[in-house]
């Protein structure tokens, strides 16, 4: 309906749509602009998760127990699921699923900076379950008011997801702190590595953050990059304390007057570099998910076959 009527009533129904604080939804009109920056964020949050299952699938085959291999197993596939129903809300702008995996594997496309680090030890399941998956739940948990709806209603189910794997992290390194010296180490040394790469998954400072201010006036993103930083180093400082663990930054101390924590100076040109594909893992994690990719092509092809085999018969 709304497609017949000129550009300029278009837009301010979506302006309109917007200050009203309603979700657009597939059928309406948006700017070219939001399409774009909607597509770009939902692919870049697509493929992190599909990436993200890389560094902890690592350690399935070598998890301790039983049960620590069944819980590992549930939430690498959760992962695998939340990619999925990003790719779908991509769609639902018009892009196409296997062209996003084709510009994700061509690096035309990112995914989070935090999966081009290693899981190094065991240690470093509960340390990716309690910051990493603490750090995606903060920055998540304000989209599930984004303004496009098939996004903002995909995050609130991920979101329910992402806190039984953040607990599940912690509950595996509370476990851990409670057993031997060696393993009380290898959880602090864990700690050590990821918490600076954590703070790094919101996003460069404000003043650096070229999308952030549109994307505030739309309502994509609820909280600046800066603003969630903060929210995520206050509330860890707690849940540090109850585990016994330090976090490895000099200047970490409360700030009365702000009522935050003041924190140190993260190495943005670490950052950079990661995301230039430097980082330790980049190579490795992109040619895994492209030989999944090439591995699969087959899969897809007879599902395709089946497919049209089925609609012809019918
Ligand atoms: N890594 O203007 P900015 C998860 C890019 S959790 C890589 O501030 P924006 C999971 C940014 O894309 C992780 N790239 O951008 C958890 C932009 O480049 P382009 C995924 C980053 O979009 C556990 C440029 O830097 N979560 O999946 O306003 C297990 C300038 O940045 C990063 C999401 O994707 C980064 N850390 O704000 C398994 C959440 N930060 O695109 C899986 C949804 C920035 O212009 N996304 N860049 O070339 C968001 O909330 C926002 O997109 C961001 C960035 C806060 C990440």
């Amino acid at each position: 309906m709304t497609a017949t009527l000129p550009e300029e009533d278009l837009e301010q129904h979506f302006e309109a749509t917007i200050e009203r604080d309603q979700r657009i939804e597939p059928r309406d009109w948006v700017p070219e602009g939001y399409r774009k920056t909607m597509i770009r964020q939902i692919a870049q949050h697509a493929h992190s998760e599909i990436i993200g299952m890389q560094p902890e699938g690592n350690w399935i085959t070598r998890a301790p127990s039983l049960r620590r291999k069944a819980i590992l197993l549930a939430k690498v596939q959760d992962e695998a699921g939340h990619g999925l129903y990003l790719y779908s809300a991509a769609a639902t702008l018009g892009a196409d699923r296997a062209d996003l995996t084709d510009k994700l594997i061509n690096g035309k496309q990112k995914y989070s900076s935090i999966f081009n680090y290693p899981t190094l030890t065991f240690a470093d399941v509960g340390v990716v379950g309690w910051l990493v998956d603490g750090a995606a739940i903060c920055n998540q948990v304000p989209l599930c008011r984004s303004s496009y709806g098939p996004y903002a209603r995909a995050m609130i189910r991920i979101c329910k997801e992402e806190s039984f794997h953040q607990r599940q992290g912690f509950e595996l390194l509370m476990t851990m702190m409670r057993g031997t010296e060696k393993q009380r180490e290898m959880v602090q040394e864990a700690v050590n590595r990821w918490w600076w790469p954590s703070l790094m998954m919101f996003g460069p400072p404000d003043a650096d953050s070229p999308n952030t201010a549109q994307s505030m006036a739309w309502k994509v993103k609820r909280h600046t990059n800066d603003e969630l930083r903060q929210r995520f180093v206050d509330m860890s400082i707690p849940q540090a304390e109850a585990l016994g663990v330090t976090f490895p930054d000099p200047d970490l101390k409360w700030n009365a007057e702000r009522g935050h924590y003041d924190f140190g100076a993260v190495d943005w040109d670490e950052f950079k570099n990661v995301l230039k594909g430097n980082g330790p893992c980049n190579a490795q994690r992109v040619a895994h998910r492209r030989r999944a990719q090439e591995d699969g092509a087959w899969v897809r092809e007879a599902a395709s076959a089946h497919a049209a085999k089925k609609g012809s018969s019918a």
